[in-house]
């Protein structure tokens, strides 16, 4: 994988570039839909590659591990047979939803040994077993296994943690060196600064990771509940350290503001399953701000769902037409509601790299983020 620095804002440290992939080019900043269990919930391959058209989505090694499971996906020949998608992918290491989601989780220097949230069964993950299974699932981006720190996290426990990461990060390295990738295709791997909200950690941790020389690098343990201030305030100082000619990933991030201002940090590529989340609850993010499609204000409006909107579902149906789908509880209703945020997303980003190549993020950012911060 290589990356190409293409502009540089003049405003901020927004940055626009592009990286091949054995998938195709993936051009950032960009917007990671989340396909968790080999499925973007509710939304066709076919729809969202014509509609949404992202160049790369997200799976979760947690998730295929224990659903399906390694053998079908190697019997099916990797991830992207088996579920259609011919783009990239790129797979988060389990090193999030261990602690998110499973039961009883112990966390030792070995590994981390859990409970599965699906049938209650044991498993043990360790960095080594975590590259195997990436290795298994073949996507085009694989992650460290790490350790995200809850917030708050008190500075003894975030140092420590820390410094595991740091040692599971090498021993991922090594382990990567025995097992060749399996489908005659390159991996990239992204290790995962970590450091919690202490300045000082993240600038180590920033100098630990970059030390490594990866093709690309992320930034973890962001967006768990501290406020949006302290995460810019972090992401500011750790891509000041990681080099610029790599892309940086900011991980489960986030709304379309925190993408925005992000991005203005020198932040490339997000994930976040806030747009396909929210819409199943019936929220649908616009230019002009938040929409709860549910409440009895759009019960009447015959208007197109986002007159801007880049889908079919956004000039083809009504917000009252969508409103009574979620006040029936009929699938489609959540189906229109994600494909539309997805494209809004999208729009999002690519929006932001064309003001990036026209050298006017800075304003046309900040003019955005009032905006899309309103309730309607
Ligand atoms: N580590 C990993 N995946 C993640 C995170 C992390 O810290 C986050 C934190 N926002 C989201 N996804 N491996």
């Amino acid at each position: 994988m290589s990356f190409t620095l293409e502009h540089k804002d003049p405003g901020s440290s927004a940055r626009a570039g592009l990286f091949q992939t054995a998938h195709g080019p993936v051009h950032t900043p960009i917007f990671m839909p989340v396909g968790t269990v080999a499925s973007v919930k509710g939304v066709h391959q076919r729809e969202l590659r014509e509609e949404v058209d992202p160049d790369i989505i997200l799976g979760n090694t947690y998730h295929l591990y224990l659903r399906p499971g390694m053998d079908i996906l190697e019997a099916a020949g990797g991830l992207h047979a088996f579920m259609g998608w011919d783009r990239a992918i790129l797979t988060d290491s389990g090193g999030y939803q261990v602690y998110s989601l499973s039961a009883n989780r112990k966390i030792k220097e070995e590994g981390v040994k859990f409970k599965s949230h699906i049938d209650g069964s044991y498993h043990v993950f360790t960095p080594e077993r975590v590259m195997e299974l990436q290795r298994s699932i073949g996507a085009d981006i694989i992650m460290a296994f790490d350790e995200c720190t809850p917030y708050p996290c008190d500075y003894k426990y975030a140092e420590r943690s820390m410094h595991m990461t740091h040692r599971w990060l090498d021993r991922c390295l090594e382990h990567l060196e025995k097992v060749p990738p399996k489908y005659g295709y390159g991996q990239s791997f992204f290790p995962i600064v970590q450091g919690s909200t202490y300045k000082d950690l993240r600038e180590r941790s920033a100098e630990y990771i970059a030390s490594k020389g990866a093709v690309g690098n992320a930034i973890g343990g962001l967006s768990v509940g501290e406020p949006a201030e302290e995460m810019y305030a972090m992401a500011g100082a750790v891509c000041a350290i990681l080099p610029e000619d790599k892309p940086r990933y900011l991980m489960g991030v986030g709304t379309p503001a925190n993408i925005l201002e992000n991005i203005a940090l020198g932040v490339d590529m997000f994930d976040c399953v806030m747009p396909t989340r929210n819409a199943r609850n019936g929220m649908l993010f616009t230019s002009e701000g938040t929409i709860n499609i549910k409440n009895k204000k759009w019960e009447a409006d015959f208007s197109p769902l986002d007159p801007e909107g880049r889908t079919f579902v956004d000039r083809e149906y009504t917000r009252a037409y969508l409103r009574h789908l979620f006040a029936a509880n009929e699938y489609l209703g959540k189906q229109i509601a994600t494909l539309h945020n997805l494209g809004f997303y999208l729009q999002l980003v690519r929006e932001a790299r064309q003001k990036i190549a026209e050298g006017t993020f800075a304003a046309w950012k900040d003019k955005m983020v009032r905006q899309m911060d309103k309730r309607l």
